[in-house]
């Protein structure tokens, strides 16, 4: 019977222990590149099996929110070298999260002030952050324009240049696909974000069609053993819904089963809260099983909410990894406040989303 603290492998991935530091957006890079107190948040929490580096924008584009990392310049690139470079050193693993906000971001965002795009121009009932004199303030979303088909070919390959890029310049072991909480994979695959009428909307296949184009040309690019993706099937974040969601994510589970994709990363519920929904029922036992009954070998990597107990029940019952949030913000030796059941540190929600060292390099272990 696996513990928490048994190595695994998951694709190409050779993981220490089953504790994995789940994504967390920190808005602490301006200009989209990672500073050097980045490399040392990430270091400090080294210990962790597998590091999901907060979610990255494969584009201008693709950015919804104020200081948030990306990935497709020189710049960007160099500073997540030195991320790498110092997890590494530590003898940790990471790989860095693709994103594309989609719809869920602002004109004040975008390239020349322009609209954001989306699957539809249907306007998401959600909020983003500006950050205007080191000051955060939540504002509504911009109204979508809606991408053409002919535009989609460019995503797809932007995604695979930026999975590419962090692989062989800023030494990543491997790249998470973004396909959750709402942003723009997650608006293809979602009925309430897309009413297209071409290939890409109406039926499950042809929602989920970009998605897996994606994934495929990621999984081209550098390698299934080295992606993962992650899916968030009834979570309500950035105005999320599907009135189906599980025949669309069992069938999506199903078709990434033979791209032996090093895990799938799914989230239980909304997102960072409840992880049951009285009006958005999931079976992810269900999910799982229809994935392994594809043929699917990857790693199953869960997250929300999880604490000790919970975890370790979850890998006596066959899930491979555990995902950690807000506490591998407060706690840099969770793995180790885990195996010797220490308490945890409390997160100070002020400190979440932008600002300097401050509840960011300075949370306390336990030495
Ligand atoms: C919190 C704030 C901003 C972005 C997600 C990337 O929910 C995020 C995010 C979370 O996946």
């Amino acid at each position: 019977m696996p513990t928490l603290f048994d190595p695994v492998k998951a694709g190409d991935l050779d993981l220490a222990n089953r504790i994995v530091m789940a994504p967390l957006t920190r808005n602490r890079s301006p200009d989209a590149i990672p500073k050097p107190m980045t490399a040392t948040y990430y270091e400090q929490r080294a210990t962790a099996g597998l590091l999901i580096t907060e979610a990255t924008a494969v584009s201008h584009q693709g950015q919804g929110y104020s200081d948030v990392p990306g990935l497709y310049g020189t710049e960007q690139l160099d500073g997540w070298k030195k991320v790498t470079d110092a997890v590494h050193a530590k003898g940790g693993k990471i790989v860095v999260q693709l994103w594309h906000v989609g719809r869920i971001s602002h004109v004040d965002l975008q390239p020349d002030g322009g609209k954001p795009v989306a699957p539809s121009a249907i306007t998401a009932k959600a909020k983003t952050v500006l950050i205007k004199d080191g000051q955060a303030t939540f504002v509504e979303t911009s109204e979508p324009r809606a991408l053409d088909a002919s535009e989609l070919p460019g995503i797809v390959h932007t995604f695979a240049a930026a999975a590419r890029n962090a692989v062989e310049t800023a030494g990543f072991d491997g790249v998470e696909i973004h396909a959750a909480n709402g942003y723009l994979l997650d608006q293809f695959l979602k009925r309430d974000s897309n009413v297209r009428t071409d290939d890409y909307g109406g039926s499950i296949e042809n929602r989920a069609r970009f998605t897996l184009e994606v994934t495929r040309a990621v999984t081209d690019a550098i390698g299934g053993g080295k992606t993962g993706i992650r899916l968030s099937p009834v979570t309500p974040a950035n105005d999320a819904h599907d009135e189906h969601p599980q025949a669309l994510f069992e069938y999506v589970v199903q078709q990434l089963a033979p791209l032996h994709l090093a895990y799938i990363h799914v989230i239980e519920g909304a997102t960072g809260g409840p992880r049951e929904l009285d009006d958005r029922p999931f079976d992810y036992e269900a999910l799982k099983a229809a994935y392994r009954t594809a043929g699917g070998k990857g790693a199953w990597m869960v997250n929300n909410g999880y604490d000790k107990p919970m975890a370790e029940t979850a890998v006596k019952e066959g899930d491979d990894l555990i995902a950690f949030g807000r506490p591998f913000i407060a706690n840099p030796d969770l793995v180790r406040r885990i195996r010797e059941n220490a308490p945890w540190n409390e997160v100070d929600k002020a400190t979440m989303y932008g600002g300097g060292e401050h509840g960011y390099i300075d949370y306390p272990t336990l030495d």
